[in-house]
């Protein structure tokens, strides 16, 4: 199916007050994530993927071998990438459901163990990439993080949590802090109901 760029689910301005402005969107949202779609339209017109779904797509083109080289893969992945991680973010702090609460405190022993295991996965990713919240095939719980586009749907798990550490995610806002916009990301970005509901 041919991809298209979602809108965001809230206005360019609406996480000014919480560390991610309108421009950081505009040029995330409305540039980047677009690049990503149009380029994956033109990569998978005429191909058998054509009439995929996205996941489908990216379950069947994820070669860990030649990622670098993979056009598709690289696109649809991180099409899907950013359309969880717009999701995933929110601007109404919302407090984290008990449910999952409950789990992060049996995985990682405590909330601020998780957010540190979290971070340093985030700011320990060489490169770009993204860092995650998972639920493995067991159904425990991990921090994980990945290089470019690769992510969980790869290894078959569940994406929870997914914050964007490519610099055009950061740099306006942060500059070259990546450990400062992963705490912020933690702290006042995320929609902790849209990470449970993926539970
Ligand atoms: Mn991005």
């Amino acid at each position: 199916m041919a991809f298209e760029l979602p809108n965001l689910p809230y206005a360019h301005d609406a996480l000014a007050n919480h560390g991610m402005s309108a421009e950081t969107l505009e040029y995330h949202h409305d540039l980047h994530h677009k690049a990503y779609v149009d380029n994956g339209n033109k990569l998978i017109a005429g191909t058998e993927w054509e009439a995929e779904t996205l996941e489908n797509i990216i379950k069947g083109t994820y070669d860990a071998q030649s990622v670098a080289q993979n056009g598709i893969f690289n696109n649809a992945s991180q099409h899907w990438n950013h359309i969880q991680f717009w999701e995933m973010m929110g601007p109404s702090k919302s407090g984290i459901p008990p449910e999952l609460e409950t789990l992060i405190n049996e995985s990682f022993g405590s909330m601020d163990a998780f957010k540190e295991a979290f971070s340093a996965a985030g700011a320990g990713q060489f490169g770009s990439g993204w860092c995650w919240l998972v639920k493995d095939a067991d159904g425990s719980l991990k921090v994980t993080k990945t290089e470019n586009g690769v992510n969980p749907l790869c290894f078959g798990q569940t994406a929870l949590l997914g914050c964007d550490v490519w610099e055009h995610s950061y740099y306006i806002d942060f500059r070259n802090k990546r450990p400062a916009y992963l705490s912020n990301f933690l702290e006042n970005l995320v929609n902790w109901e849209n990470v449970a509901s993926r539970l």
